[in-house]
């Protein structure tokens, strides 16, 4: 691995983290002709697709929405397997792309940021490392990730358990071995399910531990044909396009759902779950979904009934129908995951009518008993959207600290930068899309790129967001969400699963047209809300 310049030598850009986002800003200034290093304290790249490497791990949004649009080469020459990609698969993707634009010479990895200074004299960033060393760069970048710092539960012994543990999001490269364990997985989100319903048929004993219920619509994966892959390719600028509005290929019904009959809703909820995949629940399903109550149980109580078509055991499958609206907790989506709790070597542990006490030397103990365990799986989630730039020591002009700004929840003029910190900026940040991340982060890093790039031909040597222009974006984000009913709920995009986190909503929820729109008016009008200072 050779440095692009000695580490005295001002580097033009520093970019955290090397998963898609910073993967894509890294080419971007790259063919700008830019000094740039990217760094990451995983011992590969791929950020979320590094490190989530647990048995099962695959994506939500369909392969050929997920990868990158930059380059028709890359388009054309490579072949998604399944209409959701694994995580090696995806992996591998990330790693194609990194050598075929040639980026890896300019990435390091297995360092990880623990401060960034701006200096007001100089207009620079020092960037140190947990290896003592450090760059100084005139442009800091963020590809953090909103999800990626992962967090443990609260209760107390987790360091006394003597089997193997390991959570979702730092799964080892070795293999786990679960075959014939007695395996626990606490925790029945997006990673959970996916652990879960990859493990159960080879573990000895299962025991899943619960805590809320999720709706999980079916994933409708299926592999796809060297056909499939020719049709995809011909159709890839016309899929692209159908993304623009939602960051998903699909798009909500024209008319509303009061035009249709109770019965009628019925027949296009279950049509939406048998023939649709992924993520159309939300996205091809009636907008009032998310917004009215009613229509939204309505949905929901055809989720429940398939709940309880597939459970054997009717208490069982009461305890896996959620009571909260769906959508407003992230929809894992499953294949096979239901059948799960109908095998004899699996048992669902509720935690509402038993929370945990503690974490033992054998196991788990909960209010009702002790549950011995071989292995034990954290798939608990993370210190979602702001967690990953709160690890980090960001002083910014004036001595401002970073985690200090953002204890209300963060603050940004369209989730590309903060008041008080010049010439950091953001992608693949807070307060940007709800839902398919590379969509919006192709647009973050162009906006970011040329604004880049037009300060350093310039001779700017500060660039701002003002406070007025961020408190905007922050308060037109949270009346968006307002009209929702993401509202009602307790989820990581809120920060409620992180104790003590203020709550505020992380992303934004006007889709992505919206989203791009504003980003365009911005730079249309000469960087509306920035400034600029050559001196
Ligand atoms: O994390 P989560 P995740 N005691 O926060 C439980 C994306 N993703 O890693 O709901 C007991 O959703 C917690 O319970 P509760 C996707 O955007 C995508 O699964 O807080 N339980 C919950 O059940 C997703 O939304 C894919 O009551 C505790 C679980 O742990 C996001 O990442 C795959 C607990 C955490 O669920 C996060 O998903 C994976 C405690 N102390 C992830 N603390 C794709 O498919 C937490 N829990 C692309």
């Amino acid at each position: 691995m050779t440095e692009p310049a000695p580490s005295d030598d001002l580097l033009d850009a520093l970019i955290i983290g090397t998963g898609v986002a910073g993967i894509l800003q890294l080419h971007r200034l790259r063919e700008q002709g830019r000094t740039v290093l990217a760094v990451d304290a995983a011992p590969g790249v791929g950020g979320t697709w590094n490190w989530n490497r647990y048995p099962g791990a695959r994506v939500d949004s369909e392969s050929y929405t997920y990868g990158y649009y930059f380059s028709e080469e890359l388009l054309a020459d490579w072949t998604w397997t399944e209409h959701f990609c694994s995580q090696p698969e995806n992996e591998a993707y990330l790693n194609h792309v990194v050598d075929r634009f040639g980026l890896r010479e300019h990435i390091r990895l297995r360092t990880a940021v623990t401060a960034a200074t701006y200096d007001d004299g100089t207009d620079t960033w020092t960037v140190r490392f947990d290896d003592g060393t450090h760059r100084r760069a005139r442009f800091v970048i963020t590809a953090v990730g909103i999800l990626s710092a992962p967090q443990y539960p609260a209760a107390p012994g987790r360091e006394d358990f003597q089997g193997v543990s390991a959570h979702t999001a730092r799964w080892p490269h070795e293999p786990v071995e679960v075959e014939g364990r007695r395996v626990g997985v606490i925790g029945t989100g997006s990673s959970g399910v996916q652990l879960i319903t990859a493990i159960a048929d080879r573990v000895g004993e299962l025991t899943v531990f619960q805590r809320t219920p999720n709706w999980c619509p079916p994933l409708n994966n299926g592999p796809l044909t060297a056909a499939d892959m020719t049709d995809l390719r011909g159709r890839y600028q016309e899929i692209w396009a159908a993304c623009q509005a939602l960051g998903s290929v699909y798009a909500a019904p024209a008319h509303p759902a009061s035009d249709l009959s109770p019965a009628q809703r019925r027949t296009f909820f279950e049509d939406l779950l048998d023939s649709k995949r992924g993520l159309a629940s939300l996205y091809a399903n009636f907008v009032e979904v998310m917004v009215d109550p009613g229509l939204n149980r309505e949905f929901a109580a055809v989720l429940a009934d398939r709940i309880r078509a597939r459970v054997d055991d009717p208490a069982v499958a009461e305890r896996l129908v959620p009571r909260h609206h769906f959508g407003v907790k992230r929809p894992p989506l499953e294949t096979g995951y239901y059948e799960v709790y109908n095998r004899d070597n699996v048992t669902l542990v509720d935690l509402l009518e038993e929370p945990i006490e503690r974490i033992t030397r054998t196991g788990v103990r909960t209010a009702a008993q002790d549950y011995d365990l071989d292995v034990l799986v954290y798939a608990t989630g993370f210190d979602a959207v702001t967690g990953s730039f709160d690890r980090i020591d960001i002083t910014g002009a004036r001595g401002v600290s970073h985690r200090d700004v953002w204890k209300a929840g963060a603050l940004t003029h369209v989730g590309v930068a903060t008041p008080g910190f010049p010439n950091l900026l953001y992608v693949g940040g807070p307060q940007s899309l709800v839902g398919n991340i590379p969509r919006v982060v192709e647009h973050q890093v162009e906006f970011v790129s040329e604004l880049v790039g037009r300060a350093l031909d310039d001779g700017v040597r500060r660039v701002e967001v003002t406070q007025e222009a961020a408190q905007a974006w922050t308060d037109h984000v949270e009346e968006v969400v307002d009209t929702t009913l993401y509202r009602t709920g307790q989820s990581w995009m809120y920060g409620s699963n992180t104790p003590g986190k203020a709550r505020a909503f992380g992303l934004y929820a006007g889709g992505l047209r919206a989203y791009v729109d504003r980003l365009n008016g911005i730079r249309a009008d000469g960087y509306t809300g920035f400034v600029l200072s050559t001196s």
